[in-house]
């Protein structure tokens, strides 16, 4: 008989992390297993799409101007129930909602946190079946009382008390730290229960994968061209030529690159100076997530956690990975703007 060493649940990890803050009272403990909940239930939508009407598009775009999907739209309220229903948080931001969703519930106190998220990133990607996922981050809220605003939601990522992302892929893991170091969990289906199966996560050295979307190539910043030429370089003692790897889905890009050791890189183009991502809910918490690995997060000039945001939905050119690695890239943009 096979037995399993001790498994810890993420409710669990939650709650004995909780402990290592003396002034916790679980308002976080109980936000974070809101979301894994909400995680849940829109994973086992992603894995039915194929065979219910939930693919496709609902024929609307989102304030992005992009096609919301049927899962974008499952996932986003799915959310957005979860978080007004565990009464620990009090606004969110989301991709798919042009304005801050405030929560105003004359019956109780309202949740101290807000959360700025991204319900279902790469959805893009759902028809071929390639790996999506769900980013979040989570602040404690600057006002007093009532609502949430955009006031509490316009923070720097400094300021985040707990970030992570959920990737639905060949297994559903949702990967979060709330700034001690990042730990992954990964869904046992069988019993809907996420254990701990990638402790104390970190960028692996040496690193040797980047990944850009390289048809933009005429496009980007002359710092980036330089880089990707670095990257393909002939010199076995730094690792090179890397490896070209890129699916078109940040929480399975970055996943990745965190797992195997690479850099992800959204540049801003000439047609897009501030590039794709967003801020708030993709670049930060994903900037988060990989300083606590031990890594580094950049718009090439500034450190992403940095930025003061001025609107919910503004964009930012990504740099994320091994330090040494942005560091590179950092050089070259700085170089060449001079
Ligand atoms: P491109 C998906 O649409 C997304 O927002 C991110 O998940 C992904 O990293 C990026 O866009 C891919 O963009 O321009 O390379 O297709």
């Amino acid at each position: 008989m096979v037995h399993r060493s001790k498994i810890t649940t993420l409710t669990e990890f939650i709650i004995q992390r909780q402990s290592e803050y003396p002034h916790a009272k679980g308002a976080l403990t109980r936000l974070l297993n809101d979301i894994a909940t909400a995680a849940k239930i829109v994973n086992r939508e992603i894995n039915a799409a194929g065979l219910v009407d939930i693919l496709g598009t609902i024929g609307k775009e989102n304030i992005q101007g992009e096609t919301q999907k049927k899962l974008d739209v499952f996932a986003n309220e799915m959310f957005i129930t979860a978080l007004k229903g565990g009464g620990e948080c009090c606004a969110i931001a989301s991709e798919e909602n042009e304005k801050v969703v405030s929560f105003s519930n004359e019956f109780s106190e309202l949740g101290k946190y807000v959360v700025a998220m991204d319900p279902l990133d790469g959805s893009s990607n759902i028809e071929a079946n390639v790996s999506i996922g769900t980013i979040f981050s989570i602040y404690r809220r600057v006002t007093e009382a009532g609502g949430g605003t955009q006031q509490d939601l316009l923070q720097p990522g400094v300021n985040l008390a707990a970030a992570g992302y959920i990737i639905y892929g060949s297994s559903t893991m949702l990967v979060y730290s709330t700034g001690k170091g990042v730990n992954g969990f990964t869904l046992d289906p069988s019993v809907g229960i996420f254990c701990l199966s990638h402790p104390d996560m970190r960028f692996p050295e040496p690193a040797n994968i980047y990944s850009i979307n390289e048809g933009n190539y005429i496009h980007f910043p002359e710092g980036v061209k330089q880089y990707i030429k670095y990257c393909q370089e002939n010199d076995p003692e730094t690792f090179r030529p890397y490896t070209s790897r890129y699916i078109g889905s940040l929480v399975a890009d970055f996943h990745r690159n965190l797992i195997k050791g690479g850099i992800f890189l959204y540049p801003g183009t000439t047609k897009n100076p501030n590039g794709k991502l967003r801020l708030l809910y993709e670049c930060n918490p994903i900037a988060y997530i990989a300083e606590q690995a031990g890594g580094k997060a950049s718009n090439g000039f500034k450190r992403i956690l940095n930025i003061d945001p001025e609107t919910l939905h503004q964009r930012s050119p990504f740099y994320t990975g091994p330090k040494w690695m942005v560091d590179k890239v950092e050089e070259l943009l700085q170089q060449n703007s001079e």
